[in-house]
């Protein structure tokens, strides 16, 4: 199985934190009681919050200049496994690992399962691939896939997603996610119209080899690969195309993928309205594209995110479930360390929208105070929530403080031995 770190090694390195931990965590209480808040409900809650990771998430990332790869890359989908297992073992908020074919793709599903079992791990929504060419693919992705001018590359590219759906049955996953790479680099060289009809042509087909308990999860982004427009530019045409295949259709947010300044809670609210969140990707920019860590660079929007979501919850909205997931690019820290963080940081957001008092906003909405709205959200966002992370980590037998711990390991040394590098970038982000 690997180098693993052992629940006597986290508990060990927790011993000398936990008086701390349990003061940090009465002082939070007393304060928020005052604000009539009981901080036993709210660790709770935060103790049952997930977010997955993507199978690809553990390898270093890259940019089309350069990768930079990491000692103890893990070189298959076992040993990224085994990556997400420790990533679990010490935040336990991240049960759930997002396979990507043909990335990921075994001879014996049932021994992958197997391996997840033991690792106390599932599966998430399986992710199809057809932005790159696979060795004797027969027909080639350079100029689309289920958009394609050519109908057997379409064929190709349909396939495709239906042997991920089954692939990802035999895994105990049921959700596909299709992100599409198809696109144009020119104006003029794609009919818009006509190249969408083709897409969603080649859904239909995807859709109807869906299990009735699956769903389908379309994730826009508004550039790259292709630079002039994207099929699947963003959430118009992703809820439009949703709406057209069915109730199991969704949209799919992925942060990263929206022009800058957008306002993204709001498209998130509006796909909670017409029942059409499929789920997130996390992750964080400065400038495009889903490069940074979750909550590095826009804390306060991953805040009004969550802050959408809990209201959803709060009031019980209906067809409301969506699923969590990061994806993220690391090129310049070990990724277990930056999704271990990412994952916090998630729950952290999560935990501060639950501090909003949601009949004292509406009471400010209704009579229109535009500043005491405001700052009730600041309150809960200001509101240092660690030690309820800490103690929600903890009791489900999580590490008080996860990196430390991880470096404390020397995990990433020890594994650098059983893996030695394979000088590819097999496991590297797209
Ligand atoms: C590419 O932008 C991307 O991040 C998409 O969001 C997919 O979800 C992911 O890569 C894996 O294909
Ligand atoms: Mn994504």
């Amino acid at each position: 199985m690997g180098y693993t770190i052992t629940p006597e090694f986290v508990a060990e390195h927790n011993e000398s934190h936990l008086p701390t931990v349990k003061q940090d965590h009465d002082a939070l209480g007393e304060r928020l009681e005052k604000r009539g808040i009981s901080i036993a409900d709210i660790t709770e809650k935060a103790s049952r919050f997930q977010v997955a990771v993507p199978s690809w998430g553990v390898g270093t990332g890259g940019t089309r200049f350069a990768r930079f790869p990491n000692v103890g890359e893990p070189r298959n989908i076992f040993e990224k496994m085994n990556d997400c297992g420790v990533i679990n073992q010490l935040v336990r908020c991240t049960g759930k690992v997002s396979p990507h074919f043909p990335w990921d793709k075994v001879e014996d599903a049932g021994e992958l399962k197997q391996h997840a079992d033991n690792l106390g791990l599932g599966f998430d929504g399986v992710n199809s691939n057809t932005f790159q060419d696979q060795a004797n693919q027969e027909h080639s992705y350079k100029y689309g896939s289920l958009s394609h001018t050519n109908k057997a590359t379409r064929e190709q590219a349909i396939a495709h997603n239906v042997e991920c759906i089954k692939l990802g049955q035999k895994l105990g996953s049921n959700a596909l996610t299709v992100w599409l790479a198809d696109g144009s680099n020119f104006p003029g060289q794609q009919h818009f119209q006509h190249s969408l009809e083709r897409y969603l042509d080649s859904m239909k087909a995807i859709y109807a080899a869906l299990p009735g308990d699956w769903t389908m999860s379309i994730e826009h982004k508004m550039f790259e690969p292709a630079f002039y427009s994207t099929v699947m530019q963003d959430w118009g045409t992703n809820i439009l195309c949703a709406m057209e295949l069915g109730e199991k259709a969704k949209s799919l947010v992925d942060l990263g993928h929206h022009a800058p300044n957008v306002n993204i809670e709001m498209i998130v609210s509006r796909l909670i309205q017409f029942k059409k969140l499929a789920g997130f990707h996390f992750n964080d920019s400065k400038y495009g594209d889903d490069d940074l860590d979750s909550g590095s660079i826009h804390p306060y929007q991953q805040f009004l995110i969550f802050n959408e979501l809990v209201d959803a919850e709060y009031r019980k909205q209906e067809g409301f479930n969506p699923s969590y997931m990061l994806d993220q690019s690391h090129n310049v820290t070990d990724p277990v360390e930056s999704l271990m963080n990412s994952a916090i940081e998630v729950q952290r957001s999560y935990v501060q929208a639950l501090l909003v008092n949601r009949e004292t906003l509406y009471g400010y909405q209704e009579s229109n105070d535009a500043l005491m709205a405001s700052n009730t959200l600041k309150e809960a966002f200001n509101t240092d929530v660690s030690s309820i992370l800490v103690m929600a980590r903890t009791n489900n037998g999580g590490a008080v403080a996860p990196i430390q711990a991880f470096r404390d390991s020397q995990y990433r040394s020890k594994v650098a031995v059983e893996r030695p590098s394979t000088g590819q970038s097999g496991s590297g982000i797209v």
